[in-house]
C-alpha cells in the first residue's frame, strides 16, 4: 500500500492560538509530505510497496535505517493530527480513559507532569508518547522517527516534540508548547478510541 499524505482532519487555522496555520502548513504540507514521499521510494526499492506502514515500521526497525525513519515518521504524523482539535486538551476525560490513567499512571496530574517531563527531557528530535504494553498504560519517548510499536507497545497519545513542531510558535521553549498540548489541544476521544483497540 503505497503511502498517502492525509488531510487535516480540521481547517489550518483550528487550533490558534496554540499552533499556528504557518506551522501546520510546514509540519503537514511540507515535512510529512517529504516522508510520505521519501517512504514510498524507499519502500519501493526495498520490495515494501504492498504492506501496510505498521508492518514497514517493523520490518525496517533497525535494517534499513533510511526507510525506517520516513515509514515511522509517517505513522507518527497520521496519528498526531487525530490527537489534536480545536477546543481540546484539559482533564475532562472519557471516564474509561480517567480510569486507566488513574490506575497505571497515578492520575491526570502525575500523568500531565511525565509526559510533559518525557517530552522536555527527550534530548534533539522525537515523540514523548503513552502507549498500552501488557495491558497497562505507560509513558515514554523516543529519539527521531522511533515509535513504540517497535518496543511491543500500541502508543494512543503522542506528542511531536522536533523542533520543525513548535519553533514558530514557541521558539525554543518546549515545555511551553507541551503545556500548551495538554491543556489545549488533545483529541481525548481520538485517545480512547486507540486505547478500546489496543
Ligand atoms: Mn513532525
Amino acid at each position: 500500500m503505497a503511502f498517502v499524505l492525509p488531510e487535516l482532519p480540521y481547517d489550518y487555522e483550528a487550533l490558534q492560538p496554540y499552533m499556528s496555520k504557518e506551522t501546520l502548513e510546514y509540519h503537514h504540507d511540507k515535512h510529512h509530505k517529504a516522508y510520505v514521499d521519501n517512504g514510498n521510494k524507499l519502500a519501493a526499492e526495498a520490495g515494501m510497496s504492498d504492506l501496510p506502514v505498521e508492518e514497514v515500521v517493523l520490518k525496517s526497525f533497525g535494517k534499513n535505517p533510511g526507510l525506517f525513519n520516513n515509514a515511522a515518521q509517517h505513522y507518527n504524523h497520521i496519528l498526531f493530527w487525530k490527537w489534536m482539535k480545536k477546543g481540546g486538551g484539559g482533564n475532562k476525560l472519557p471516564a474509561k480513559l480517567q480510569k486507566a490513567i488513574d490506575s497505571d499512571l497515578g492520575g491526570y496530574d502525575k500523568f500531565k507532569a511525565d509526559f510533559i517531563a518525557a517530552g522536555t527531557t527527550q534530548f534533539g528530535s522525537g515523540w514523548a508518547w503513552v502507549s498500552v504494553k501488557d495491558g497497562k498504560l505507560e509513558i515514554s519517548k523516543t529519539p527521531n522517527g522511533e515509535n513504540p510499536l517497535v518496543h511491543g507497545a500500541k502508543p494512543i497519545l503522542g506528542v511531536d516534540v522536533w523542533e520543525h513542531s513548535y519553533y514558530i510558535d514557541y521558539r525554543n521553549a518546549r515545555p511551553k508548547y507541551l503545556e500548551a498540548y495538554v491543556d489545549s489541544l488533545i483529541n481525548w476521544d481520538s485517545v480512547l478510541e486507540l486505547y478500546e483497540k489496543a
